[in-house]
């Protein structure tokens, strides 16, 4: 047959693959789910997005046939995409918990990123590709950034340079994709690289649709500093759910009638941020650390409904920890992720639960593995988990008079401090814990965290700027991406806090939810202050 309405899509079970799926079907087509090995040799088109583990995903393949079928396939030739680990699948080997053998398509070895000399993984963002060889596939991507998220990667060499389609860099040159003949695939998520990567997804999907053969040879970029918009989400009091900004986390109006502030709807700022161009959006359900998630179905629903119009990375946060409902019935923190993670989101983020798991780490000294943060990490990968850290200013005369790691503030305190700690708090900022931004960003980063969302309830909503002194102290400290929050109120915040810290990410709320700072300025200015962004 030869159905090009229709997409065959290998899902192994091992994790999300719902924004391949959304992708697809905003690209005008249907999908047929391979359930048994001759499916797959009977596919017109075959899309093979890997997600979890490589050992896990090649035990899961030999087992159900499916890895013999897929060599099959590919041996005839037959239109293949591989994403993410669905590329490095198609190699000889990987290191990742092994040695463990692949599918032995491609001569090979798949390594992880080293992190000793301070790069950080895992590799998340945007990068623009070097583009080494002429294909159909990325026709129209040269010079265009593309999102990645991984830890491990494919290694270029003579063996393998046939094959090589595009190179980037990231420490050192890796294999960003492949093609032969009819077989491709890419590390990057073209699920999630905006209107780029749905170029790229289109061109293997209708591929009669492309243009002239374009000689590309452009120099790989290095990674892109990211702009991310934040929601915060809660019930108002008539129990509509909103999109509400706070001032120092307090979200209610300051006039007499004290009601939550509401800056529109969520799904619709989140297409509004995606077209505008922001890398990534974020919601925070800000009420989840009380009312139970997943008895929330409207937040669901609006990350079902934000997922299929946003194809930038969308992480959600908020309540993620282990709960009992009114009925006794228990629910485990890692379900209360799945449940966002089939909804549609790409990353979760965990406030109060990494806190109490941080501390208990640091009294103990053992990793239990049953925190929320160990357990989801170990599942869906620790890219999928961020930490978001919501620390206050406590100003002190002289380090040795706290136990926490202190810095030496740009300016001083009100009693003319020249020192300051960040202390921790849980839920929304209500209750300070013993243990400071600093500790407890080296701790998580231990546990598994990916990425770190470091807000500052100091500067949120005051539009002065970043908390430079917190953000250089914690990026400085971890080797995972730390994105800096809280207090953006100019494009100059952007730059600033991308020149003197060594932060991954910006994120900021309010200036666009008020619609004072456009995402494009920020982008404008990032570009001639000289630090690479996507524009
Ligand atoms: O503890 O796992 O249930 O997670 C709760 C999550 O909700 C945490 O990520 C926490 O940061 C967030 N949160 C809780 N209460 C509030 C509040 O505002 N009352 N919001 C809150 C966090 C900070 C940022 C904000 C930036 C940028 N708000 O999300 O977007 O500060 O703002 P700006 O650019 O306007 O300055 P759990």
């Amino acid at each position: 047959s030869t159905d090009v309405s229709t997409v065959t899509l290998l899902d192994y079970g091992a994790g999300n693959v719902r924004s391949v799926r959304n992708a697809i079907r905003h690209l005008g087509l249907g999908i047929r789910d391979v359930r048994s090995p001759e499916d797959i040799l009977a596919a017109d088109r075959l899309v093979f997005p890997g997600v979890g583990a490589f050992g896990s995903a090649m035990d899961v393949l030999t087992r159900t046939g499916m890895a013999d079928a897929l060599r099959e396939y590919i041996r005839r030739d037959r239109p293949f995409l591989g994403i993410c680990l669905g590329l490095q699948l198609l190699f000889d080997s990987s290191e990742e918990n092994g040695p463990v053998s692949g599918l032995g398509v491609i001569p090979g070895v798949v390594r992880r990123f080293d992190s000793s000399k301070g790069l950080i993984v895992p590799h998340i963002g945007w990068n623009a590709l070097e583009i080494t060889k002429d294909t159909q596939l990325l026709q129209g991507a040269d010079g265009h950034h593309v999102y990645f998220v991984h830890s491990y990667h494919a290694l270029p060499s003579d063996a393998n340079k046939d094959w090589i389609s595009s190179v980037c860099n990231y420490g050192e040159s890796f294999i960003s994709s492949i093609s032969m003949g009819n077989i491709q695939a890419v590390q990057f998520h073209p699920e999630k690289s905006g209107a780029t990567g749905l170029s790229i997804l289109k061109n293997f999907l209708s591929p009669n649709s492309s243009g002239s053969k374009v000689p590309p040879r452009r120099k790989a970029s290095n990674l892109a500093k990211r702009v991310i918009a934040c929601l915060d989400v809660r019930s108002n009091d008539s129990g509509d759910l909103v999109v509400t900004k706070g001032d120092q986390y307090d979200v209610r109006d300051h006039s007499s009638s004290k009601e939550v502030r509401n800056l529109g709807k969520p799904v619709d700022l989140a297409s509004q941020y995606y077209i505008d161009g922001a890398d990534e959006v974020s919601f925070l359900n800000i009420t989840g650390f009380r009312d139970f998630p997943l008895g929330d179905l409207p937040m669901l629903e609006v990350l079902r409904c934000a997922s299929e119009k946003v194809f930038v990375p969308l992480t959600v946060g908020g309540g993620i920890r282990d709960f009992t409902d009114a009925n006794g019935r228990y629910y485990s923190s890692l379900e209360v992720a799945s449940e966002y993670f089939r909804s549609g989101a790409d990353k979760i983020s965990i406030g109060s639960d990494a806190v109490f798991a941080a501390e208990a780490y640091l009294q103990t000294g053992v990793k239990t593995g049953k925190s929320s943060l160990e357990q989801i990490s170990r599942v869906y990968g620790n890219q999928a988990v961020v930490v978001s850290i919501d620390p206050r200013r406590v100003y002190a005369k002289n380090p040795e008079e706290v136990p926490f790691k202190t810095v030496k503030v740009s300016s001083k305190g009100p009693l003319g401090e020249e020192y300051a700690w960040y202390q921790c708090t849980v839920s929304g900022g209500r209750d300070s814990r013993p243990i400071g931004a600093y500790e407890l960003a080296k701790v998580v980063e231990e546990l598994g965290a990916g990425e770190i969302l470091l807000n500052c309830i100091d500067c949120d909503g005051q539009g002065c700027g970043f908390d430079i002194d917190l953000v250089k102290m914690v990026s400085d400290a971890v080797t995972i991406p730390v994105i800096a929050s809280s207090g953006a109120g100019a494009v100059e915040h952007f730059s600033e806090v991308f020149e003197k810290t060594n932060a991954s990410a910006a994120l900021a709320a309010g200036i666009f939810h008020r619609k004072e700072v456009p995402i494009l300025a920020v982008k404008e200015h990032l570009v001639d202050a000289g630090v690479e962004v996507r524009v």
